[in-house]
């Protein structure tokens, strides 16, 4: 009898420790069940603060943990890969509940999330999706369709130039290897490719940053004499453009023209202000949607494998409009 007890006791502590070692699990709680939110632990593992879309991205996770009382371990990776996963297995040794993150590039996270899958740690993607043949290393992804944006900017392209004969094009490309750039790439050139009156002569990255978009657009003024439209992957590198054309004596908006993605601030005031002619909108607050996918998954719940957040276009007059009520 004494040994039938002591080996019950060994096996309950041993569940005890599952359920502490890395708390959450895919299917969501912990072997003693939902812990209260406000004793869940979440690590999250940022890209940086490369631009005003990240700044807002961060603000408005932390916000939204905050208000759910539960605590949030942040990190910001500088824009680099290792940086990440550092983060990453910091959490992991840590043991905290979930994980999630913004893969800052689409490749080279299996290793890592293999480790957090072995510590029994759920991982949520959010804003940027990751290129894996496992998707069981991640229980959802929470963020735009890149791809859509690309072509709402491509659609306004083809519109805004209907009756042109022929449209040099040049493009700001987001991060190399990162998910937003890859596919706005995509989904532009799918929609323009249609005509081939359209032509992008130059194509750089910018790294979805202010002074990357005006020393790549400084560059290509200097070796493109006749551009008709800036394409940006982001509000801050359309922000760049603008100075570089400006510095070159050229009127943005006009002589040659801006389309960009995001709808932040800084870049919807010079849509209002007719520098820039349109924008597709990429929300980034995504606080309060992983607030729920967590607390779905506290509870033993299964929430959706990719979660399409909502978002729209501006024209200059929507922006004029849009501007006095916008959260970022
Ligand atoms: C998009 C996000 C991109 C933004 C940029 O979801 O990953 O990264 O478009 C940001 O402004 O730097």
């Amino acid at each position: 009898m004494k040994k039938l007890i002591s080996v019950a006791a060994a096996g309950a502590l041993l569940i005890g420790l599952a359920g502490c070692a890395g708390g959450g699990t895919a299917a969501g709680g912990t072997s003693e069940g939902p812990k209260a939110l406000d004793e869940l632990v979440v690590g999250f593992a940022q890209v940086g603060a490369e631009s005003g879309w990240r700044t807002a991205n961060t603000k408005d996770i932390q916000a939204a943990f905050k208000d759910a009382d539960i605590e949030l371990k942040f990190s910001d990776a500088q824009q680099k890969q290792e940086n990440q996963i550092k983060a990453i297995r910091s959490y992991i040794q840590q043991g905290v509940d979930y994980i999630a993150f913004s893969p800052v590039v689409e490749t080279g996270w299996d290793a890592v999330l293999n480790e957090a899958k072995a510590a029994g740690i759920p991982v949520v993607l959010t804003d940027r999706a990751v290129d894996s043949k496992d998707d069981s290393l991640y229980v959802t992804f929470l963020g735009s369709d890149f791809i859509e944006e690309g072509k709402k900017a491509g659609e306004w392209v083809v519109d805004e130039f209907a009756d042109a004969d022929k449209v040099n094009i040049v493009q700001l490309e987001g991060t190399t290897g990162a998910a937003p750039a890859i596919d706005r790439a995509e989904g532009f050139a799918e929609v323009i490719g249609a005509d081939d009156k359209f032509e992008i002569v130059a194509s750089q990255t910018g790294d979805f940053t202010r002074a990357g978009g005006k020393q790549v657009m400084e560059a290509m003024l200097k070796s493109n004499p006749d551009i008709d439209l800036v394409y940006a992957h982001n509000d801050d590198m359309g922000l760049g453009a603008i100075e570089a054309i400006e510095a070159a004596g050229l009127v943005p908006g006009k002589d040659i023209k801006i389309v960009t993605v995001d709808a932040v601030h800084d870049g919807m005031q010079a849509l209002a202000d007719g520098k820039i002619n349109f924008i597709v909108e990429c929300s980034p607050l995504l606080g309060k949607q992983l607030v729920d996918v967590i607390s779905t998954l506290n509870d033993g719940g299964t929430p959706e494998k990719r979660i399409v957040t909502e978002e729209t276009t501006f024209t200059q007059e929507q922006a004029v409009e849009a501007l006095p009520d916008r959260q970022y």
